[in-house]
């Protein structure tokens, strides 16, 4: 196979700026933020979030789309985007982000922080019935390598785990459910349900109200819980308010919605049953991400493998 000669890279991001990114980026490579003209062949890489419609269509020489996330429907939502390899981001420290986000939500649900901090504005002293984590199953939406690293958390707390994916998986410690089959047993197992799912055709509005109807609502618990740090536009927001006000879910964590940033005028900010955070559980930092990208070009350029690649097909 051919050694090609040392890559330029088009970095095109849109809903922030992009400046750490092409600083580090350039240290390597020669990087532009615009294609030159409407078919540019000087390009082989994109480094891109939420690419302009079309652009990538420019690049008749594109060999590699490195997304700056780990999920990619922000790529696949353009369908002119060229037919050659996505690269999704699989780095420790991403991971460890969301690993931190999920522990820190289910725990915040299971120790009841909603409660104690209507408690405490009130300036009541109660102490409500306590449970170990043993007692209950939080199930995971979504066995990748963020579901599979939080399910580790989790059950190293001494969660019970289960973990639903598109294919079988076996995972020690966590009982694992798979396809539409699997889907109804693995929700009528969970107590607290932790969505870490991609956006994909089959994935879209999956969290719905008939979905969160099938959680387990066992005595004492107080209800289910939703915790969603995938994409908005698996649930459906409306659905989550339903749940919420007739008791369906008890309480939720959502970091992602149907519309980002969440309009001002959404009931979802001032709902006294949800956590909202700003599609912030685990946030792509250019200081860890960029020398995995960098290191990728180059093994590619010397005929090696690209590692992570998107299966088109499936969307993720
Ligand atoms: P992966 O691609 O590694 O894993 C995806 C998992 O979802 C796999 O287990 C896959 O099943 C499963 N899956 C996909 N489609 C289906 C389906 N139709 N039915 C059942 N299971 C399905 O993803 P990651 O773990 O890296 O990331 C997951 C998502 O988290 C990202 O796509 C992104 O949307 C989101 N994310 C959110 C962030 C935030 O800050 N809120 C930050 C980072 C990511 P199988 O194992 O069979 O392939
Ligand atoms: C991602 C994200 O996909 O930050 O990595 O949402």
């Amino acid at each position: 196979m051919p050694t090609l000669d040392k890559g330029r890279v088009l970095l095109a991001v849109t809903g922030f700026h992009p400046q750490r990114w092409h600083e580090l980026l350039s240290a390597e490579r020669e990087v532009v933020l615009e294609p030159n003209g409407p078919a540019d062949p000087t390009i082989d890489y994109a480094v891109v979030w939420k690419q302009k419609p079309n652009l990538l269509t420019k690049l008749p020489n594109l060999r590699a789309i490195f997304s700056i996330g780990a999920g990619v429907d922000h790529i696949m939502a353009d369908k002119t985007v060229p037919d050659v390899p996505i690269i999704k981001v699989v780095a420790e420290n991403l991971t460890q982000h969301m690993v931190e986000f999920v522990v820190w939500r289910v725990l915040d649900h299971h120790r009841q922080a909603m409660l104690y901090e209507g408690q405490q504005k009130k300036k009541i002293w109660h102490e409500p019935p306590q449970r170990t984590a043993n007692d209950i199953s939080v199930g995971i939406m979504g066995l990748g390598s963020l579901g599979r690293a939080a399910a580790q958390a989790l059950s190293s707390l001494g969660f019970r785990v289960n973990g639903w994916s598109r294919r079988e998986q076996q995972m020690l410690g966590v009982s694992t459910f798979n396809g539409d089959n699997g889907l109804v047993p693995f929700l009528n197992a969970t107590d607290i349900l932790v969505v870490l799912l991609p956006l994909t055709p089959a994935t879209q509005g999956i969290v719905n109200y008939g979905l969160l109807k099938q959680l387990r609502r066992r005595n004492g618990l107080g209800g289910a819980v939703l915790i969603n740090a995938g994409r908005g536009r698996l649930q459906k927001d409306a659905d989550i308010l339903r749940a919420l006000d007739d008791g369906t879910l008890k309480e939720a964590s959502l970091d992602v919605f149907e519309v980002e940033p969440l309009p001002k005028t959404s009931p979802i900010w001032n709902h006294p049953k949800i956590f909202a955070t700003p599609h912030a559980a685990a946030t792509s930092d250019p200081n860890h991400l960029v020398p995995i990208m960098l290191r990728q070009m180059s093994a590619f350029e010397r005929g090696e493998p690209l590692e992570n690649v998107v299966d088109r097909s499936a969307g993720y």
